[in-house]
């Protein structure tokens, strides 16, 4: 519909003709008034001509009606303008729950993509046709912004933060991904492609070469970084165990409650005196300087893994054989 618009581009994502259908009704109704307007202008600008400059308009006391008429009608339409825009907000930035997740991180002045099975590739993004895909990063050092035109999607990358966006691609090719948050001198050279691909073939992409799985790698660094030593799965070390505890409530000693999520598990590990754990003595060392951004996010893909006791129990009965993959070991 829009390929012979050049100023526009492509449609390639799920996402793409909702937000394309919101601008066009947003910019329809905008232009519509802004002619109507002009148009009323020129006519009584002829209508009422005075080329003697002597006649004196009527005075204008006021009118109830066309008052209420041209506060009452473009309420309307500014409530329906409102109402879609949210359902589109909201469909832009709440991933649906089976999502193919994809890390990153920005830096000066490149994009490096982290996918759960262990590729790695830089300033290139090759995901499947079909799925909805799930892309969570963050920044090494300043401002950026991750942005893929043709899925018509968009965020910062915030250091210290966690942002992510979603898209189901619809169209195989390859596409724009920019940078578009002024980050400094090479900003403009901050630019990639995104590889859309048959299924197939993404598998093919993702089993050549890549070493190890996220999940391993972070339980590699769980080990090393001598976490595994006060976080025993059965709860007795002097830390809390981590099993399940994804996704889940906690207690802080404060009386307050915190969502474990990406970024919780980021700041327990960076600064753990920030939000202590109901219960806890506060002895949990920080890692600030010992694990990057990549190896934080390997070990938030670790602990996710590990399901709960409860859940692993339910998991094996609901489908008999091997144990649950990633659970404690
Ligand atoms: C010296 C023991 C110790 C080590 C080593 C340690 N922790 Fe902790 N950790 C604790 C304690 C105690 C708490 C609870 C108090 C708090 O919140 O700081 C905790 C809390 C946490 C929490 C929040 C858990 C919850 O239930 O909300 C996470 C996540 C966490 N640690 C991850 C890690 C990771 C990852 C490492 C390794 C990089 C690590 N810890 C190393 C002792 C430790
Ligand atoms: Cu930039």
């Amino acid at each position: 519909m829009l390929s012979g618009i050049p100023l526009f581009p492509e449609q390639a994502s799920t996402l793409a003709p909702e937000v394309d259908n919101l601008y066009f009704f947003v910019t329809a109704v905008t232009a519509f008034f802004a002619l109507l307007v002009v148009v009323f202008v020129v006519i009584f600008a002829i209508k009422y001509r005075d080329p003697t400059g002597e006649r004196v308009g009527a005075p204008i006391t006021g009118s109830i009606p066309l008052e209420l008429g041209w506060s009452i009608i473009p309420f309307f339409i500014s409530m329906v303008m409102f109402g879609w825009a949210t359902v589109v907000f909201f469909n832009i930035v709440r991933a649906p729950d089976q999502t193919l997740e994809i890390y990153s991180t920005g830096k000066q002045w490149m994009w490096r993509f982290q996918h759960i099975e262990g590729q790695s590739e830089i300033n290139e993004l090759h995901v499947p046709i079909g799925r909805p895909v799930k892309v969570i990063f963050t920044s090494e050092d300043v401002l950026h912004a991750l942005y893929i035109p043709v899925f018509r999607v968009k965020a910062d990358a915030i250091p210290g933060r966690y942002s992510s966006i979603w898209f189901t691609p619809t169209r195989v090719g390859e596409y724009h991904l920019f940078c578009a948050e002024y980050c400094g001198t090479k900003h403009s050279g901050m630019i990639g492609r995104v590889v859309v691909m048959e299924p197939n073939d993404y598998q093919a992409w993702l089993s050549g070469g890549g070493g190890l799985s996220m999940q391993a790698r972070g339980e590699q660094l769980f080990q090393q970084l001598g976490c595994a030593s006060c976080h025993l799965p059965d709860g007795m070390g002097r830390g809390p165990s981590l099993a399940g505890k994804y996704g889940a409530q906690e207690t802080l000693a404060n009386g307050a409650t915190a969502n474990v999520d990406d970024t919780y598990i980021r700041e327990s590990v960076l600064t753990p005196q920030m939000r202590l754990v109901a219960g806890y003595q506060p002895v949990m060392p920080t890692f600030q300087g010992q694990v990057n951004e990549e190896g934080l996010m390997s070990l938030i893909e670790y602990i996710k893994s590990l399901p709960s006791t409860g859940q692993r129990a339910a998991a094996q009965a609901a489908a008999p054989g091997p144990a649950a993959p990633g659970g404690p070991r």
